[in-house]
């Protein structure tokens, strides 16, 4: 395989971990040398999700599907009230304007493959390279669902509607993320970073998306449909540049491709309608 230019370095951002690779001290145990994240990859080593086109997000330029539910609510909860006991869960802490700040939301983050390590806002991240089982068991879940494989999750604890996180994109190097959200619904918001002026235009996923003018289909008003006719296509829906929706729980949010250079996406502060309690499992593949 051809030698990667290094990734370009940007901005930190408080809510996007960053990869990075730590100096090794002479006390360190004998350990597989960290990786650095990148982002030029060959496509083989990075796959992408093929078999969700049914729940694909009508979105100008960019690539995520919503599936309303891929495990029962009663499950979804149980696996909630389970993982809210893991020792792992931590708040961060973040540089915001030079100042060290405690984020509201816990988070706890995993890897698979030893040598990753992560920086969040300028800080490592703590990751745990044990999974606990049922967190495998879930991993293996999406797996299936998803056709990828994942090797970092990084978890997110909602404890009521007043945490939240802030617009944002992930570092591309995050080639696929699949978002699996376990207890209290919550609004998620995306929107693209450079929507054309005139045609800026939203659809909540509630509502099913209006269909272009030009749409075709087979049978018209005109004619009389002929029964022997193949049954109308549906119209191609309008691509949207905002897109807002509810997270319900046991639903899988995924996104890839080019979602993270040409949108940001944010689950915003709803104190008074949210008081529940959300866990986000965000499986991640993460080329490094
Ligand atoms: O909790 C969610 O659904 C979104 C989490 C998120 O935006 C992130 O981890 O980058």
């Amino acid at each position: 395989m051809a030698s990667s230019p290094p990734p370009r370095r940007r901005q930190a951002d408080a809510t996007e971990p960053k990869s990075t690779k730590r100096k090794p001290t002479p006390r360190d145990a004998p350990k597989p040398k960290s990786k650095r994240a990148r982002l030029t990859v060959d496509a083989a080593e990075s796959s992408q999700v093929t078999c969700l086109d049914e729940y694909r997000l009508p979105l100008a330029d960019g690539d995520a599907f919503y599936v309303p539910s891929i495990v029962d609510e009663a499950t979804a909860q149980q696996w909630h009230d389970e993982l809210v006991n893991l020792d792992e869960w931590y708040r961060p802490t973040l540089k915001v304007y030079g100042k060290d700040v405690v984020q509201s939301r816990k988070i706890a983050a995993f890897a698979t493959d030893r040598s990753l390590e992560l920086k969040y806002s300028g800080h490592p991240v703590k990751m745990s390279y044990d999974y606990p089982p049922l967190l495998r068991k879930i991993q293996d879940l999406v797996e299936a669902r998803t056709g990828c494989l994942y090797n970092h999750v990084m978890a997110n604890l909602y404890e009521d509607g007043g945490v939240y996180i802030g617009k944002h994109r992930d570092n591309r190097e995050n080639r696929v993320i699949a978002s699996l959200s376990l207890g209290q619904p919550r609004t998620f918001i995306l929107t693209h970073t450079h929507p054309p002026p005139a045609l800026s235009t939203s659809a909540p996923s509630d509502v099913p998306p209006t269909a272009p003018p030009h749409s075709t289909s087979s049978s018209s008003s005109s004619s009389p449909s002929d029964p022997t006719d193949p049954p109308p296509r549906p119209p191609a829906p309008a691509l949207v540049y905002t897109h807002r929706s509810t997270l319900a729980s046991g639903s899988l949010l995924v996104m890839q491709g080019a979602m993270q250079q040409h949108w940001k996406h944010e689950v915003p502060r709803e104190k008074r309608a949210c008081k529940g309690s959300r866990i986000s499992l965000t499986f991640r593949q993460l080329v490094f």
